[in-house]
């Protein structure tokens, strides 16, 4: 593996990288960020994202290949504007590309794409999964081939308004003393396209068994759900968003609860801190975004990565980048 810590690609700008091993090659699924010259607000508008490259890359070089437009918007019935960060999985001889996007009405909906290759192109489902909602889908397949979709995010990823059970256009977060919001996690059905079931809150504990508070900012969930297993161990990883750390927190089952055990990477230069983890080749590493490439504009990222080591008793060695 060579390019450590250096832009994968720099004739695009990319964010929010899910990667994942499909036979032995490690694909990597990232957001596009679009180059406008419009302002930053606390709902994301600056993300005007429309569409989906999918890089790969192998072990033995450092040729990063970019597989060319997988997905547009344009192709997807139900979709207004924004398609954020994706992910994929692998199921039964197909690939399933899951994204989130602003419906016609301008509500964050999570939505599948189907293809027979890794790199796509994909074919999206005319209509959102029903009963989606909020930003960055994530999946995880278990040990018993089970694949489970995590999400959500706060402020422009409308996660907040969901606290009732439906959608509170005026939502708020909670009061720095009340549990924080949870990010969402759903069985998927055998054919990848619903939900098996209702999305259940993902709960994450402090070291005392409570869960954290919605003032706790340092170590509360905000955005970019990732979750993967080591050993016996479900680690599930976030942003901390406007503290911009990413974090980790250790269960025992895909639901949680999981305990939250400290930090995986400093901030980067940008305000997002979107990331994923995979394991290549019996070592581990972090694949991240950071702003380098446009000296510090947020909406203009590029993808990263680094390698991750663990101690002996499973905690993760913070990265300074
Ligand atoms: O890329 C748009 C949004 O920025 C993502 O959905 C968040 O995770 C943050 O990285």
């Amino acid at each position: 593996m060579f390019k450590e810590k250096t832009p994968l690609v720099s004739h695009i700008f990319t964010a929010d990288p899910s990667a994942h091993v499909f036979n032995d090659r490690i694909y990597i699924y990232p957001s596009h960020d679009i180059a406008h010259n419009g302002e930053d607000n606390d709902d994301g508008d600056e993300y005007q994202m429309e569409d989906y490259h999918i890089l790969s890359m192998d072990g033995d070089s450092d040729t990063i290949t970019d597989h060319g437009e997988a997905l547009h918007m344009k192709d997807v019935p139900w979709v207004s504007k924004q398609m954020w960060a994706p992910d994929a999985a692998y199921v039964d001889g197909k690939y399933y590309l899951f994204f989130p996007a602003r419906d016609k009405d301008g509500i964050f909906r999570i939505g599948v794409a189907v293809s027979d290759k890794p790199e796509g192109p994909f074919t999206p489902d005319a209509d959102c999964i029903p009963g989606s909602f909020s930003i960055d889908p994530c999946s995880f397949k278990d040990d018993d081939e089970q694949v489970y979709v995590y999400f959500g995010g706060l402020w422009g990823g409308q996660l907040e308004k969901y606290r009732t059970g439906s959608f509170d256009p005026n939502g708020t977060e909670p009061a720095k003393d009340e549990p924080a919001v949870c990010p969402k996690v759903a069985l998927m059905s055998k054919d990848m396209h619903t939900f098996a079931e209702t999305p259940r809150d993902v709960v994450i504990l402090d070291e005392n068994g409570n869960p954290l508070l919605a003032g706790d900012e340092d170590r509360r969930y905000f955005e970019g759900p990732w979750t993967f297993k080591r050993g016996d161990k479900y680690y599930f990883t976030y942003s901390t968003g406007t503290t911009h750390y990413a974090v980790y927190a250790v269960g025992d089952n895909p639901y949680g609860p999981f305990t939250y055990k400290g930090r995986i990477l400093e901030p980067v230069l940008g305000w997002t801190t979107h990331h994923s983890v995979l394991e290549y080749r019996g070592k581990w590493y972090l694949f991240y975004h950071d702003c380098e490439l446009s000296n510090g504009i947020n909406h203009r990222r590029n993808v990263k990565y680094v390698e991750l080591k663990f101690n002996e008793d499973g905690t993760i060695q913070t990265i300074t980048p």
